[in-house]
């Protein structure tokens, strides 16, 4: 009998614990963990079909070079040296703003990042384009005002909460951000002491399961949401202790919302006026957590809607309370904070958008290329992406790509990105490495999991830490190493702790190329340079969580970070790290007074933008009278993850749905070809009617239109967006917004 090895899924950013049987590169069985400490044999369907994910045709095994528009494969030393050769000529020629990194680590493996990044920044350039910065950066930007660090990111405390308020979130699919999703959520609907409440315009899943469902017109969440604080405040229910004791800019706020007229912005809403003060009373006085995720992030009001998300939560009092939204713990935080208001803040050189934690937003990339400015953009690195297929504009993105005097990316298969690639890497895939995830998902015990190698790598593949300590030396960007740390690194990780601790004291250069100095020593040791950089992250982690280890039990002691590692790698199934105290949560602010800053002035014209009126009018559209919900994520993607549609047994899933209603008008069936055109792009796709979308919109899911056996499986919904169809302040796409029609074709 093969042996069962723990694993976790890396097809989204959940994790959840699997085990696996393997035969050489294959995965051959695949069952939940149930004895997993944090997912406890929980799994959606994406999970159980793992083996498809890094078993297909389009599998990449070794290094390869575009000669028009064939692919010669290469040896390893050859790329290495001829990418290092025209990096360096293309910087010495422009300078290193010329170049960017796009993408690292994806869902699941997040150690190539420390690599890709000090890599990027040791040749002088901080531009990562990051999908975290085409979803998530607004609100980073709003934490940072808020509370002080744009890494400080709330989650709900669904252990104390009464009520879960799902707002914008399809969780019961998408299960992002919330541990064993689906179970939480019918744990709340159906106990009769709790309640499940959904705010979303259509009929998702997660919505019909709910208690209660209120279901706005698609694109008024801001309208909404500042509705629900006007009737907080002008029905005197904030909770004053609260604002008093941990809240800074009331009174700045409060005239925003005084005279608001809740009634004319609900009917825009197109909402019952009774159901939202129901609705806000509950919230006010009883705990209840939110989640929110793209349908307030990707609307047309995306920043905004982060911030009146916080307001809501603050002045009613349920950030870092019991039962309200809490600050999580994690082990190394997703990014750093930036203040943009520092006049020494990178921007993007065309467009002027800043660095959001550490981020780049992938949307502006195409005019970052095309543009005529002498400093434009030139080389590219693309690691874990496919933004011919992810990115808005995949037009513009194509054109932008074949400019590019130089593109390598690093893969698992051969993307529609790749085969515009100059160099094309083959990455060992999530089963074939050593690798974490950094994304925390659970309050307040905090868990990390080292994902061991479970299969053999098919062909030559390299861990992607290795791909840039090869480029690092190639360039010449690693410091000497001294033969004491190579000698301590045989000795072991003892004796090479010691010794790196002293090398790096003396030697600033050592010290700022660290993943790549572990690399080289313990990472040969240890036969991975992606097991060295975890390594570090385990000796770091005790110097600045000394009381999240106590509390879950352990002695903090100079050798803490080894012993932690060494758990890692005796317990694959993941340990837990860390436990955040509960009880004091307001604790994790970092504002210099403690306290939630709730006026930004930023926002305060944008704010006076959201009223009844003008958002009526900012909502016709003659031209395009329905709403595309451009990229819904469903059952049956994987972001742009699984190539083989043979993983959906070959059904025609991408389809545009469509209600009843709106078929009818327009004399559709199930299965008729209809023509959707937007401002950026027309498709001919089938129609689905459903139950799902609400009248006026219309829903195709992201990560299709992929090339698999010579054949594009499923539209593209990126052909469809525009790359200017963003927010004002991160550059988001607004892609659960897209004005389109449709028409039989
Ligand atoms: N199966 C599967 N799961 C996934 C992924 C996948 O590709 N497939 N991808 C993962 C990733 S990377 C992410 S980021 C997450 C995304 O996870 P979710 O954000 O949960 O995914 P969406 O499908 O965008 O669902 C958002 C919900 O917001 C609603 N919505 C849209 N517009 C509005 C609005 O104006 N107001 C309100 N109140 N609601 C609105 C939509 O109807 C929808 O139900 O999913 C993750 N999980
Ligand atoms: N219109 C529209 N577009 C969207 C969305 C939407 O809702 N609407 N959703 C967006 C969201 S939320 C997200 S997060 C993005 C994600 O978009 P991307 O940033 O493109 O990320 P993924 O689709 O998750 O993965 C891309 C690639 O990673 C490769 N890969 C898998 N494993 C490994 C590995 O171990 N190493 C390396 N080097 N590569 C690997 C896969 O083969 C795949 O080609 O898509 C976005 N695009
Ligand atoms: S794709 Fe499904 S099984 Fe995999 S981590 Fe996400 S929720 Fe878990
Ligand atoms: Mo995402």
């Amino acid at each position: 009998m093969p042996e069962w090895k723990r694993t976790f899924c890396a097809l989204c950013y959940h994790n959840c614990g699997l085990e696996v049987q393997t035969a050489g590169h294959k995965i051959t069985k695949v069952r939940p963990d149930v004895h997993h400490p944090r997912t406890q044999g929980y799994v959606c369907r994406k999970g159980l079909k793992i083996a498809q994910y890094q078993d297909h045709q389009d599998r990449l095994t070794h290094p390869m070079r575009r000669e028009g528009n064939t692919f010669t494969q290469i040896s390893w030393d050859q790329a290495i040296t001829e990418i290092a050769g025209k990096l360096s000529e293309i910087i010495k020629k422009h300078g290193p703003l010329a170049l960017a990194y796009m993408g690292g680590g994806g869902q699941g493996s997040h150690m190539e990042t420390a690599f890709g990044r000090r890599f990027l920044g040791a040749l002088g350039s901080r531009y990562h384009y990051s999908p975290l910065a085409q979803e998530l950066t607004g609100l980073f930007w709003v934490n940072g005002r808020a509370f002080g660090r744009q890494n400080l990111h709330l989650g709900p405390d669904l252990d104390r909460a009464e009520n879960f308020l799902a707002i914008g979130w399809n969780g019961y699919v998408s299960n992002a951000g919330v541990n064993r999703a689906r179970k939480r959520l019918d744990q709340f609907a159906h106990d009769p002491d709790k309640r499940l409440i959904v705010v979303d315009p259509l009929t998702s899943e997660t919505a019909a399961h709910a208690n209660q469902h209120l279901q706005p017109r698609m694109g008024t969440v801001a309208l909404l949401l500042k509705s629900m604080i006007a009737i907080v405040i002008q029905q005197g229910w904030e909770n004053k202790d609260y604002i008093a004791a941990h809240c800074r800019g009331f009174d700045q706020i409060a005239p925003w919302f005084k005279n608001f007229d809740v009634a004319a912005a609900l009917q825009v809403c197109r909402l019952d006026s009774s159901d939202v003060v129901e609705l806000v009373r509950l919230y006010a006085t009883r705990p209840t957590a939110i989640r929110s995720d793209l349908g307030l992030l990707m609307d047309r009001q995306s920043t905004m809607n982060s911030y009146l998300e916080m307001i809501l939560m603050a002045v009613c009092g349920r950030i870092g309370t019991p039962g309200g939204n809490v600050f999580y713990g994690h082990v190394m935080p997703m990014g750093s904070h930036i203040d943009e208001r520092d006049p020494k803040t990178w921007r993007t050189m065309a467009t002027g958008f800043p660095e959001i934690m550490g981020y780049f937003p992938p949307n502006v990339v195409p005019e970052e290329i095309l543009s005529t400015q002498e400093d434009r953009l030139r080389a590219m690195i693309v690691s874990g992406s496919n933004p011919l297929i992810s990115y808005a504009d995949s037009q513009s993105y194509a054109r932008a790509l074949k400019e590019l005097e130089l593109l390598v990316t690093i893969e698992i298969s051969m993307t529609e990105t790749a085969r515009l690639s100059h160099y094309v890497l083959p990455a060992k895939s999530a089963y074939e490495k050593w690798d974490a995830t950094l994304f925390s998902i659970t309050f307040p015990d905090i868990y990390f999991q080292l994902r061991h190698p479970a299969c053999e790598p098919l062909g030559e593949p390299w861990e992607e830490g290795r791909i840039y300590t090869r480029l690092a030396a190639a360039m010449g960007l690693l410091p000497e190493i001294p033969d004491s740390l190579r000698q301590a690194a045989e000795a072991g990780r003892v004796p090479f702790a010691m010794e790196l601790m002293t090398v790096t004291g003396r030697d600033k250069r050592a010290a700022a190329m660290m993943p790549f100095m572990a690399a080289e020593t313990l990472g040969k040791s240890l036969g991975s340079a992606h097991l060295a950089a975890v390594w570090g992250i385990m000796m770091m982690y005790p110097q600045h969580a000394g009381r999240e280890l106590t509390r879950a039990g352990y002695q903090v002691t100079p050798l803490l970070g080894e012993e932690l590692f060494q758990k890692l790698l005796d317990h694959p199934e993941g340990i837990l790290i860390g436990r955040l105290d509960p009880d004091d949560n307001l604790g994790e602010l970092r504002t210099p007074d403690k306290k939630i800053n709730l006026y930004i002035e930023e926002l305060s014209g944008w704010m006076d933008e959201i009223e009844p009126e003008l958002e009526r009018a900012a909502l016709t559209d003659e031209e395009f009278p329905l709403v595309l919900m451009a990229g819904r994520h469903f059952p049956h993607t994987a972001n742009s993850i699984m190539r083989d549609p043979a993983w959906n047994g070959h059904e025609t899933v991408c389809t545009m749905l469509i209600n009843h209603e709106d078929a009818e008008a327009l004399g559709v069936e199930t299965g008729q070809p209809v023509l959707l055109t937007t401002a950026a792009g027309q498709v001919t796709i089938p129609a689905e009617i459903s139950d799902i979308p609400a009248r006026g919109v219309v829903v195709i899911p992201h990560g299709f239109g992929m090339l698999f056996n010579g054949r594009e499986h499923g539209v593209n919904v990126n052909t469809l967006t525009s790359a200017k169809h963003r927010d004002r302040i991160a550059a988001t796409p607004l892609h659960r917004y897209v004005p389109c029609r449709v028409a039989g074709a």
